[in-house]
């Protein structure tokens, strides 16, 4: 059984208060980025986790470990419950964000594999494995996983094991099934498939039945 976590990369704070509203008691928790964040600023977290929600920020950090630790101080302050980091910049940049989020009583995730065709280029294959250990080492929290790439998930689950959470983009608008990824993953990551349906909330609720 996977989590769902929706991607709420829409524009502003109107349009993502109505999208998050319509999937209220369909979501395990809310990732945004940066579309949302340039968009409206932080103030929009504390309104999101108005309803209780786990809110993700999906900022992908990759810097120096001293940028990392005042991204975290700024990103927990804010109201976030976790953070989502690269892992590229090294283990002390890594460390940096495992710790700040931990000392927030956050956690961080690290992006070990991308979804897109792109990724292939660099973040997959020996190195997301590499960056898979480096997570596990730093003690993160989970990995971001492709859900377009299953077998590669099921490789990076068996570096992890089961005692750290993947959560997986691609299912919906890049392509991937729920039914695809479930069984290697503790929660599925849906963005376009849910906010640009004419119904979020029905939308939602599919993905998360699909996702049991
Ligand atoms: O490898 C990744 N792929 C990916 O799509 C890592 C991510 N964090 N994401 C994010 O997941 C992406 O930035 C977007 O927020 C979401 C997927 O959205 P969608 O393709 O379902 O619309």
């Amino acid at each position: 059984m996977a989590e769902l976590l929706l991607a709420l990369d829409v524009k502003g704070a109107e349009e993502a208060i109505r999208v998050s509203r319509a999937c209220e008691g369909e979501l395990d928790a809310i990732k945004i980025g940066y579309p949302l964040i340039l968009s409206t600023g932080m103030g929009i977290v504390k309104e999101l986790a108005k309803s209780n929600i786990p809110i993700i920020a999906d900022f992908k950090v990759a810097d120096i470990p001293n940028t990392n630790a005042l991204i975290c101080e700024e990103v927990f302050a804010a109201g976030c419950s976790g953070i989502i980091t690269h892992v590229f910049c090294g283990s002390d940049s890594l460390q940096a964000i495992v710790d700040g989020a931990h000392d927030h009583g956050g956690r961080a995730f690290a992006v070990c594999e991308m979804s897109h065709p792109g990724a292939l280029d660099f973040l997959s294959g020996a190195n997301a494995e590499r960056m898979a250990k480096m997570a596990k080492e730093a003690g993160a929290d989970g990995i971001i996983a492709p859900a377009t790439r299953p077998e590669r998930t099921e490789i990076l689950r068996s570096i992890i094991g089961n005692s750290m959470k993947i959560y997986s983009p691609g299912v919906g608008a890049q392509g991937a099934q729920p039914e695809d990824i479930k069984k290697y993953v503790d929660g599925i990551i849906v963005g376009r498939a849910i906010y640009e349906s004419a119904d979020p909330g029905k939308a939602a609720h599919e993905f998360r039945l699909r996702a049991l």
